[in-house]
This record gives structure tokens, C-alpha cells and sequence, in this order.
């Protein structure tokens, strides 16, 4: 275990580098133009520290990348994909797995086993993919995170725990056959990648037993959430986090994961179970057609690989202090400046309250896209919005949802950045405060019906 000094540095050495390019203010402001004010439609080489996701953009290790040269391409019962099953089984404690080509293909394969059309689906908070998914199944998506999480200011431990309460009351008034099953995210992403207690997960499991449902994880940031269990709740911290994964996952049927995420690659993804034998058989036959043969699922033997050794490394517990201090230090340095931010900071990102940043600014007219926009134009930083615009429209009245949670998501990529890039990025965050009164909304000029904030085109209104 590093001490305290030497946990004051990454804790990796950088073995290869790629260059960042930065484009002068006047590039900038007409890139963004061009982009339709919406950062998913900037070119990458345009941008100079990418916060758009951390999905898929890990760097991976040298014993990653030396397992990429091991890859057996057979077209099945590759080596690979035993090993895969090998981690699976020692991490998670589960005997089934299948891989998928990422977290929306284990969705996609899955939700339509376990969902009859009109039952509901109900999770702390689910990501917009899963929630896509969960509809295009027939089902329907409800959230029972709690109260806290829409209190940005405040401090509260687990802000992505289930209001259990509130969704016990709900299974009684709809009748548990109308419930397909629960999903606790964790982290719970569109919360603030904040973390669900081992209490929590054991409340809901006691719930799902109660009235004989089943429970599934969303495992993206499973580690994270783990080390935020062994950091902040009692009991757990003498335990390692690989155990507390375990205990994490006991109390599940299985997971569906996308491995973009802790597993560390830059593609992949999972769905897992412990041991229900008939549900394995019924993925196994739907993931022939829709991804590949069960033992890739749409993956090359050398990705499983790399997927297999990433379950096992993020489990450094070195590596877990660095990453999620990583994202403390820049949510510390934004709040010592006065700027708005979900505190804690979560797991994986820096979720600034676009709502209080520009409270000039109506929410229809997209103020956390405005921010964004600005800190492309201040720095080449492109962020992510995850408020008004990544939220659509009701399907049924087709009127704008103006979510509780209006946010910026500064998503920072595992083991890419150090802090002399989060110092510049806290800068340029203080440099657009410090001109909010002056900033404008945004409109639509494009709208895509499914999932609009990726395509969307907006403009200033004047
Ligand atoms: N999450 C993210 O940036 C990537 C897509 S949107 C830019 O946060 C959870 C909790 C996720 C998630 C993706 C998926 C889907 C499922 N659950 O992207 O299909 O955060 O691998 O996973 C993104 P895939």
C-alpha cells in the first residue's frame, strides 16, 4: 500500500504519449458553430482535454496490452473468454457469462427476457441507454433515488441509495406482477456517480424478495462504487474491495455491464448471472443473432482479454484512491471557488449544477449546454451536458421534462490526465463564472425524436 507521501502522485509511470493539439479562441468559437453548439459533433483533434465521457477512453496498463497479443481469434470456446469467465467467477462469484459488444448490447439482449410490455422497471436512477432500453422492451423506466440526491449542496454519503420507502409504496399500489425487475446503478450515474450503500443494496434485496422480484446491477462503475463503500460506511473498512464486490453482487441475480467503464477497455461489455441456468440458456439464444456466438458476443478474443485483466487490476486499491481523489481534487478546487458543483464529487466525474451556475438562464433554454459551450470555447475542454437537453421530451405529451438535476459533467477518463490538466480545467471552469451574467441560452434548430442530445443542432438566442 503506498503511504502518505507517495499517494500524493499517480501511481502508474507513462510508458507512451499522444500529443494534444490546442486551436487558437477563434478556431474554437468556430468549431463550435459548425458543431451546431453541441459538443458530440466536434471532431476529437479539435479538443483539447476530451470530458465527454469516461467510457471507453481508459488508457490501459502494459499487462492489458501484452494480453491483447495473447488474443485466440477462434470463432468458438476461444482461451480468451475462459479466462473471462475465470475473472467473472473469482471477482463477482457468478457462474454465467456472456460477453456483448458493450453495456447497451448486455441491455438489449437481456431487458426483453425479463420485461412483459407495460410492467415497469424500477431503479435508483437509470442511465438514458438503459432507460431506451427498458422502453423498447415495453416496459417502463421509474427512479426511486433519494431526496438528497437532488440537494447539490449538501453532503450525504450514498446520494445514489434507493428511497426504499417510496418504491415499497409504489410495488404495493401497482401490484408486484407488474414489476419486471429492480436495477440499482452503481455508481448511480445520472445522479452524480454517486455511490449506493452495501445497507441500501441489502434493503432492496429484502424488498425484491419480499414480493418475489428480481434483483439486477447495472455494474459500469461497480469498483468505484465499492471503494466509496469501504471509504464511507462502517464495517467495511477493513474489508478489501474485492470483497466487498462480492458481497455487493450476492445480493443480485446478475448484471448487465458496459466495460468501457471500470473494466478498463475501450470496448466491451457484459451480462452475468449467478446461477439461474434457464435465464443463461434463454440469453445464450438471443445473443447468437443479435451479438455473436456466445463465447464473443460481438468482441474479439484479444478485447476479452484485455476485459479480463481490466476486472482484476481496477481492483488495486492504490489505483481506487488515486482515481476517485483525482476527481475530489477538482471538485475541492471548483467549490473553493464558489461554482456550483453535486457534492461529494461521484466516482467518475465533477457534476457542476448548471441551474445555480446560470440561474438567469431558463432550463428550456439548455443552461448547463450553455456552459459546456463556453468551456470549449475557453479552454478546448469539451464536456458533457446532462440536464434539460439529454432529457427529452415526455412521450406521451411531448412536452419538454425539465429534470431536477441540470448538469455539466466534467467525466474524467481513468489514468489519461494528471492534475496539472485538472488545475487548467478548474481554471477555465472559475474564467466562465467569472463572465456568467454576460452569457446566453440555446434553442433547438434540430431535434432528433430517440436519445436528441447526441445529434441535436442548437443557436443562440438572441
Ligand atoms: N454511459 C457515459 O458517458 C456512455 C454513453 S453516453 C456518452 O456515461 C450506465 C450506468 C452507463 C452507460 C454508458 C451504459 C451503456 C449503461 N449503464 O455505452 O453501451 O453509464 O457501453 O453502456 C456512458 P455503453
Amino acid at each position: 500500500m503506498l503511504d502518505d507521501l507517495t499517494r500524493m502522485a499517480e501511481p502508474y509511470r507513462i510508458k507512451m504519449v499522444e500529443p494534444l493539439k490546442i486551436l487558437t479562441r477563434e478556431e474554437r468559437i468556430r468549431k463550435i458553430k459548425e458543431a451546431g453548439y453541441n459538443p458530440f459533433m466536434l471532431k476529437s483533434e479539435d479538443v483539447y482535454i476530451d470530458l465527454l465521457t469516461d467510457s471507453g477512453t481508459s488508457a490501459m496498463s502494459d499487462y492489458q496490452w501484452a494480453g491483447m497479443m495473447l488474443g485466440d481469434e477462434a470463432y468458438a470456446g476461444s482461451r480468451n473468454y475462459i479466462h473471462l469467465c475465470d475473472v467473472v467467477k473469482d471477482v463477482f462469484g457468478y457462474n454465467f457469462t456472456v460477453p456483448t459488444h458493450q453495456g447497451r448490447g448486455a441491455e438489449k439482449v437481456l431487458f426483453p427476457l425479463l420485461i412483459k410490455k407495460g410492467q415497469y422497471v424500477l431503479g435508483n436512477m437509470h442511465f438514458d441507454t438503459t432507460k431506451a432500453h427498458i422502453e423498447l422492451a415495453g416496459g417502463i423506466a421509474k427512479n426511486f433515488v433519494i431526496k438528497e440526491a437532488e440537494d447539490t449542496e449538501n453532503y450525504h454519503p450514498f446520494k445514489g441509495n434507493f428511497d426504499v420507502e417510496r418504491m415499497e409504496a409504489f410495488i404495493k399500489e401497482v401490484g408486484p406482477e407488474n414489476v419486471a425487475f429492480i436495477l440499482a446503478t452503481v455508481t448511480c450515474n445520472s445522479a452524480g456517480g454517486q455511490p449506493v450503500s452495501m445497507e441500501n443494496i441489502k434493503e432492496v434485496k429484502r424488498i425484491a424478495d419480499k414480493y418475489g422480484i428480481k434483483l439486477f446491477i447495472d455494474a459500469a462503475r461497480f469498483a468505484e462504487n465499492a471503494y466509496f463503500i469501504k471509504e464511507r460506511e462502517k464495517g467495511y473498512e477493513n474489508k478489501t474491495v474485492k470483497e466487498i464486490v462480492r458481497e455487493m453482487f450476492s445480493y443480485a441475480e446478475g448484471f448487465t455491464m458496459s466495460a468501457k467503464k471500470d473494466a478498463l477497455v475501450n470496448i466491451g461489455g457484459l451480462i452475468a448471472l449467478k446461477d439461474d441456468e434457464e435465464l443463461y440458456k434463454k440469453v445464450q439464444q438471443m445473443v447468437v443473432p443479435m451479438e455473436g456466438f456466445v463465447t464473443y458476443g460481438g468482441l474479439a478474443g484479444r478485447d476479452m482479454e484485455a476485459m479480463a485483466r481490466g476486472l482484476e487490476e481496477v481492483l488495486d486499491e492504490n489505483y481506487l484512491y488515486w482515481r476517485i481523489n483525482q476527481i475530489k481534487y477538482l471538485g475541492d478546487k471548483l467549490r473553493a471557488s464558489g461554482i456550483p458543483i453535486q457534492y461529494p464529487t461521484g466516482g467518475h466525474a465533477v457534476f457542476i449544477d448548471g441551474k445555480k451556475f446560470l440561474p438567469h438562464i431558463p432550463q428550456n433554454q439548455y443552461p448547463s449546454q450553455v456552459i459546456c459551450v463556453e468551456l470549449y470555447i475557453e479552454a478546448g475542454i469539451r464536456a458533457v451536458e446532462v440536464g434539460t437537453l439529454l432529457a427529452g421530451r415526455d412521450p406521451i405529451t411531448k412536452e419538454e421534462i425539465l429534470p431536477a438535476l441540470d448538469f455539466v459533467r466534467l467525466t474524467i477518463p481513468r489514468r489519461v490526465y494528471t492534475n496539472s490538466h485538472m488545475d487548467v480545467i478548474a481554471e477555465a471552469v472559475k474564467r466562465v463564472y467569472s463572465r456568467r451574467e454576460s452569457l446566453k441560452g440555446l434553442r433547438l434548430v434540430y431535434e432528433p425524436p430517440v436519445l436528441r442530445h447526441f445529434l441535436a443542432r442548437l443557436e443562440p438566442v438572441e
